[in-house]
């Protein structure tokens, strides 16, 4: 176990042991561009702990072979992996029942795959789509492709200086009684504001719609549990929550999901197939079409079990204090502008900022020449930089293995920037 447990609050949240947490991933201990790597760019990917790769390895050296059709001992092995990882994975949202929770590639076919599955069978022209300001453009462009081909209309939730979604306007557009889906982010990306999905998804039903939540960020930095959030549909991807690439997972409420007609069509996912007409496999391999990621999904299940150990309450805790610190750090910082609502409790672990001195991108390549690694640009969330009428902000994004040090250096980093660009 990593965690040592604090004496004070009940019931108590774990603290993380963060520098036995760093031992479990290998790549953190490297030199990049001469200094230690400080990681710091989470939301866009995270790294990997051992017991992911071993899993990994194991699973391609002894167990690899295709699922649900051979009848011999590999195909046995790899196909009980399979599907118990998809057991494990659904229990890390306090999924209802296995059979509701769909392997995809990510959260962006997994919310693809609800705009044209769902959307395209139950949309009509003048129903309405509820959105966001803050969403990802994976949380953008299905909806608006379903929109073009149904008629139906798009409507954005606004967002506060702050960063946050202004709710007073929601009774408004819900009592207007068109919406027929809230698409929405559990946490956002470029912010790192975390929406009160539940109070949403609480009006949203009274009025009859749906909601489809984005929890590519929520997923992996907070703890999950799609009943209790009042969520029809939760996207996400195992690459941000310790995962690999490539394999993430929708959930969906099992009543819709039985009526939503197939996404793609190919083998796995047919019971019969004639030359005019087919029928469908079981739930969910109606849409599962072709070999899934099998590795994949069995390395997602690992970094699930992975992060049980550490607990998703204890992992949030910890983002929030770095969170806390760097805020304060960056807030004395000259010249320093900060997005996103000011207090941590209402955020994940992702920090946005811009300097007077340097464009993001100059940010991001001289903190790059001191091993601090960012990302600068719009994060996949143009409508978010229009709001704040900027092209870009460099965003740092914590995870449960960085560090007060990590910060520091971040900060110091800025110095640098400023020597370089200020014109002292
Ligand atoms: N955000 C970031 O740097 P995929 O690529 O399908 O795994 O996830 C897409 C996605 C959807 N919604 C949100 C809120 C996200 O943050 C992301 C991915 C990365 O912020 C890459 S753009």
């Amino acid at each position: 176990m990593s965690v040592t447990h604090t004496h004070a609050a009940a019931p108590p949240v774990p603290t993380l042991d963060v520098e036995r947490i760093r031992e479990d991933f290998p790549i953190l201990a490297q030199e990049v561009n001469g200094h230690p790597l400080a990681y710091l760019d989470n939301a866009a990917t995270s790294q990997k702990p051992t017991a992911v790769i071993d899993t990994l390895r194991h699973y391609y050296e002894r167990d690899n072979a295709n699922v649900h059709r051979g009848l011999h001992e590999l195909s046995r092995r790899a196909t009980d992996a399979y599907e118990a990882a998809r057991a494990t994975v659904a229990g890390w949202i306090g999924a209802p029942a296995p059979s509701e929770l769909i392997f995809t590639r990510g959260t962006t076919e997994a919310i693809n795959l609800v705009a044209s599955s769902w959307g395209e069978a139950n949309l009509a022209p003048g129903d309405e789509i509820l959105l966001s300001e803050l969403e990802h453009h994976s949380n953008l462009i299905p909806w608006q492709l379903v929109a073009k081909k149904t008629g139906a209309v798009l409507r954005y939730l606004s967002l506060d200086d702050d960063g946050r979604l202004i709710l007073d306007d929601l009774p408004g557009i819900l009592g207007g009684g068109r919406v027929r889906i809230v698409a929405i982010a559990h946490v956002s990306n470029s912010l790192g504001t975390i929406n009160p999905v539940a109070e949403i998804a609480r009006q949203a039903r009274e009025a009859g719609a749906l909601v489809a939540v984005d929890g590519a960020q929520g997923a992996a930095h907070h703890p999950v549990d799609v009943e209790k959030l009042g969520a029809d549909f939760f996207a996400f991807s195992a690459h941000k929550m310790c995962g690999p690439t490539g394999i993430g997972a929708l959930w969906v409420r099992g009543e819709i999901l039985e009526r939503m007609p197939p996404y793609q069509g190919g083998g796995e996912m047919i019971d019969l197939v004639g030359k005019h007409e087919s029928t469908w496999a079981a739930l969910p391999h109606k849409f599962e079409a072709g070999t899934p990621n099998i590795a994949g999904a069995i390395g997602m299940a690992a970094a699930v079990e992975y992060l049980r150990t550490i607990g998703p309450e204890a992992i949030l805790r910890h983002e929030q204090d770095l969170v806390g610190y760097a805020l304060d750090a960056l807030g004395d910082s000259p010249g320093v502008r900060l997005f996103g609502p000011p207090e941590p409790s209402e955020r994940a672990g992702v920090v946005s900022f811009r300097m007077a001195e340097a464009h993001p991108h100059d940010i991001s390549t001289v903190l790059d020449r001191e091993g601090i690694a960012i990302r600068a640009g719009h994060h996949c969330a143009q409508l978010v930089m229009q709001r704040f009428e900027v092209g870009a902000t460099a965003r740092a994004s914590f995870y449960l293995y960085n560090t007060k040090e990590e910060v520091d250096r971040l900060v110091r980093g800025l110095d640098t920037v400023r020597s370089i660009f200020g014109g002292d």
